[in-house]
């Protein structure tokens, strides 16, 4: 059938010209204005078939209960604002030739940008399957919220997306992330306005302090201000208009207002909106271009989008209001046996004129077909939202110049992560051209002795700045703010885009974040499977001011349950590193930024501490992941005892508890196993890192004693290890969630992760010793005595303790 535009339509078009922009002409013509309409209708149309349908997908015979799907999934109430932008943002990108991605915080909305991408041809193309035809449309909407089929938020499997929104609030955070060094890309974010409660969302609106118009691309934040969440209103929508501008003034935005419900009206306004804030976006960065040198942090624009919740959408279902309230949020007509519902449903779907916008093959019309982009231009293909197209590997610094000489072990000290603050300096260094590299941190770049990046990049700074400041610079490459939620989500939207990035934290507060790390381990691990989806950079932490020594903070800064959290990640995303000294540190910095599509955990202290490899065979160590000291140990294939350790003080510990041991027992020997990748423990069958069991039985023995000193919580040790053959033997040692301000000796102490403790656990377990148990339990007693008496008294640790070398 061909189009004919409707006749309500058609005065509706004319009547209206766009509010706000009353002087101006109205943006759109009818004939666009009536194409783009149509084009909206498609897109909520197969919204509607994905939640509702199995069969009949163009309605071409009476809806019947065969043809609804048995469980009703998905969220319709967000998807027809979120699907009328895009329908507007492919306007503007046609007209303008724009390279733009969208992002959508309420990702409920998935249905709809699938049917985007659907009607673009972007899906087609990745899921040849999915016809541009009755066939393909079939199995588009039987496969939506369908076992097995395609997830009902905007998951890794949607073309165009980097975020999946099930977990609201970092949508504008992933947006300015992308952003970032992008100076052609426009990210438009969508913002619920539920979402716009969250913490994260809430600070991410200063991410604009952070983006430099000269360098950077734009960020269009769009607030869906539908009203509702699940079940109750939203804050913004239930403050007076003069409020919410303020607010957002407040943040630094420009609003621009698009409200109504007619949508001819909105068609109008949101058009001659965004044909303005493009104009002013274009201003903004053409100042910026043209002085980059003076560029100040300009008032960006932003749309607060004021429409009602399951818009077109049953108005009233069983006598109460639907479209406009909380009730539009997920499946409006949830009962298709009640025959109401069913004709309801029926007549909701024919509201659209599904034959108006398919031919009779199933076909979208060409005429609005030809309104969306192509090729790379359309949202759903741009290369942008599958970063790992555009990634350049980083040009690294060979690691071994910044090497500590350690002629053998024990004989120097080091800062470990001052030494890796000059490789990070020089990997900045070597990619600056390239745009491609950023660290993040929450204010703790210098603290955790990392400065020495900025003797080639300044911090990212576009707010004022005083004399007293140092090392801030718009065009600054180290981004710190006080927020991990920020840090954390700047760098994924970085990662997600093709770039590359280097995160530093306090170890206690990355638990800020555990949940968007969460969110992030399952973005990859989907993406994987997903043979388009090209792998991007890893996400790298490095964790310091950790929980040994915290000494001057106490016990808030101590908590190393992040090692926790990720152990329990899919063994092919995640790697935990625990680097025993400078050198060890820098062998794996450099393997982690080389690494793709994991999430790499490196802890490492930032306080002086004695070193113990060189170079070459701390690369050795660290590529076999665990392995035998021997320059430790003094037993040539029989200890009485295997000391182990994974952690730079546990390390530490354990040294000095062998020369405690040799001392009091000089008979006694000792193999020292130090750890550096936690994950060589899990059995092979777990972790592609998990040593062979002969492997693991080489280094542990199968019935030897093993005191494990760990720098997290002890049952993290028992659950890699439990199904190894000398698991019964394992004894561990690790934080026991004491803690408060007191010396670095005195934290070990309280944890019983001492080396005097350590030293017993040792001769308790050696069978051969039993009778010497009770003096080395005297023995410790004394020492701890002499230790508490001796910080209490003087402030610090004990010289035997502070002046201890590694002399064997
Ligand atoms: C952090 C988080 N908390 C709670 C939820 C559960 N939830 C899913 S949708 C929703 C309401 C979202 O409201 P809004 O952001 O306004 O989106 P819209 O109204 O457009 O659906 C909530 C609370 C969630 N997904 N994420």
């Amino acid at each position: 059938m061909p189009f004919t535009l409707s006749p309500d339509l058609l005065e509706e078009t004319l009547a209206v010209p766009s509010p706000g922009l009353i002087d101006q002409p109205a943006a759109l013509s009818a004939d666009l204005l009536a194409k783009m309409d149509a084009y909206w209708r498609a897109a909520n149309y197969l919204t509607v078939g994905q939640i509702y349908l199995q069969e009949n997908p163009l309605l071409e015979t009476p809806l019947k209960l065969e043809h609804i799907k048995p469980r009703l999934l998905g969220h319709w109430g967000t998807t027809t604002g979120i699907n009328f932008i895009y329908v507007h943002l492919n306007r503007l990108i046609k007209e303008h030739d724009l390279n733009m991605i969208y992002v959508i915080g309420p990702g409920h909305g998935g249905p709809g940008l699938v049917a985007h991408s659907y009607l673009e041809g972007s899906y087609t193309e990745r899921y040849p399957a999915i016809e541009r035809n009755r066939n393909g449309l079939h199995r588009l909407f039987r496969q939506f919220s369908w076992p097995y089929g395609v997830p009902s938020h905007v998951s890794p499997e949607t073309p165009g997306s980097i975020h999946e929104g099930g977990e609201l609030g970092y949508s504008l955070l992933h947006a300015y992330g992308a952003a970032f060094d992008n100076p052609d890309l426009i990210v438009a974010c969508i913002i619920g306005d539920g979402e716009a409660e969250t913490g994260a969302l809430a600070a991410s609106w200063h991410s604009n302090k952070f983006l430099n118009p000269a360098r950077d691309g734009a960020v269009l934040p769009i607030l869906h201000l539908n009203g509702f969440k699940i079940a109750n209103p939203t804050v913004l929508a239930r403050i007076s208009r003069q409020e919410l501008t303020e607010l957002i003034r407040g943040y630094g935005y420009e609003p621009h207002f698009v409200e109504g419900d007619v949508p001819a009206v909105v068609h109008q306004s949101l058009a001659g909106t965004l044909d303005a804030i493009l104009a002013e976006i274009s201003a903004i960065q053409k100042a910026a271009r043209s002085s980059p040198e003076t560029v100040e942090r300009p008032r960006w624009p932003m749309i607060v989008f004021r429409t009602p919740k399951g818009w077109t959408g049953p108005k009233f279902v069983d006598g109460e209001p639907v479209e406009g309230t909380w009730r539009a949020h997920q499946v409006p007509l949830a009962d298709l046996k009640n025959p109401g519902h069913l004709r309801q449903l029926e007549a909701w779907m024919k509201s659209y004129r599904p034959r108006e916008l398919f031919d009779e093959r199933g076909k979208f019309r060409d005429e609005f077909a030809a309104l969306a982009p192509t090729g790379h231009r359309r949202m759903g293909s741009n290369p942008h939202a599958n970063g790992g197209e555009l990634l350049f590997p980083l040009s690294m610094p060979h690691f071994h110049d910044y090497a500590v000489k350690v002629p053998k072990p024990g004989c120097v000290e080091a800062e470990s992560t001052r030494v890796l603050g000059k490789f990070l300096r020089d990997v900045m260094k070597l990619n600056l051209e390239k745009k491609n590299f950023r660290i993040f941190g929450p204010d703790e770049t210098a603290s955790n002795r990392l400065d020495a990046v900025y003797e080639v990049s300044g911090k990212e700074w576009m707010a004022e700045v005083e004399d007293v400041d140092i090392n801030l610079s718009a065009e600054g490459r180290v981004m710190e703010v006080l927020s991990e939620h920020l840090c954390e989500g700047w760098l994924e939207g970085y990662l997600l885009t093709g770039r590359h990035g280097f995160f530093s934290c306090y170890e206690a507060f990355i638990h800020v974040v555990d949940s968007m790390v969460n969110q992030h381990a399952k973005w990859l691990k989907v993406s994987r499977k997903i043979a388009w989806r090209k792998p991007i950079a890893s996400l790298n932490y490095l964790l310091t001011s950790h929980v040994w020594r915290q000494d001057h903070n106490g016990f808030s800064h101590q908590d190393p349950g992040f090692i926790d959290h990720l152990a329990n990640k899919k063994a092919d995303i995640v790697r935990i590193y625990l680097p025993p000294d400078a050198n060890c540190l820098l062998s794996v910095a450099d393997h982690c930024l080389r690494s793709r599509n994991y999430i790499n955990l490196i802890i490492a202290g930032k306080q002086p501490e004695w070193q113990w490899l060189d170079i070459d065979s701390a690369v050795r160590h660290c590529t076999a992941g665990a392995g035998i000291w021997r320059w430790a140990s003094n037993e040539s294939g029989d200890p009485d005892v295997v000391m182990a350790c994974a952690g730079d003080v546990p390390t530490l510990e354990t040294l000095a508890a062998v020369t405690l041991l040799r001392t009091y027992v000089p008979e006694i020997r000792i193999r020292v196993v130090n750890v550096v990748d936690l994950m060589v423990l899990q059995p092979q069958s777990e972790h592609p890192h998990g040593l062979e069991d002969q492997d693991f039985d080489e280094l542990f023995t199968t019935n030897k004693p093993v005191i494990f000193a760990f720098h997290g919580y002890p049952a993290v040790i028992h659950k890699q290890t439990y199904r190894r053959r000398n698991h019964d033997n394992i004894h561990v040692r690790g934080y026991r969630e004491e803690g408060t301000t007191t010396t670095p000796f005195d934290m070990v102490v309280l944890n019983n992760l001492d080396r005097y403790q350590l030293a017993l656990d040792a001769i308790d377990r050696i069978p051969r010793f039993s009778d010497q148990r009770g003096k080395a339990t005297a023995r410790y007693w004394t020492a701890m005595e002499r230790h508490k008496l001796y910080i209490s008294e003087h402030g610090e640790d004990m010289p035997e303790v502070c002046d201890w070398r590694w002399t064997l």
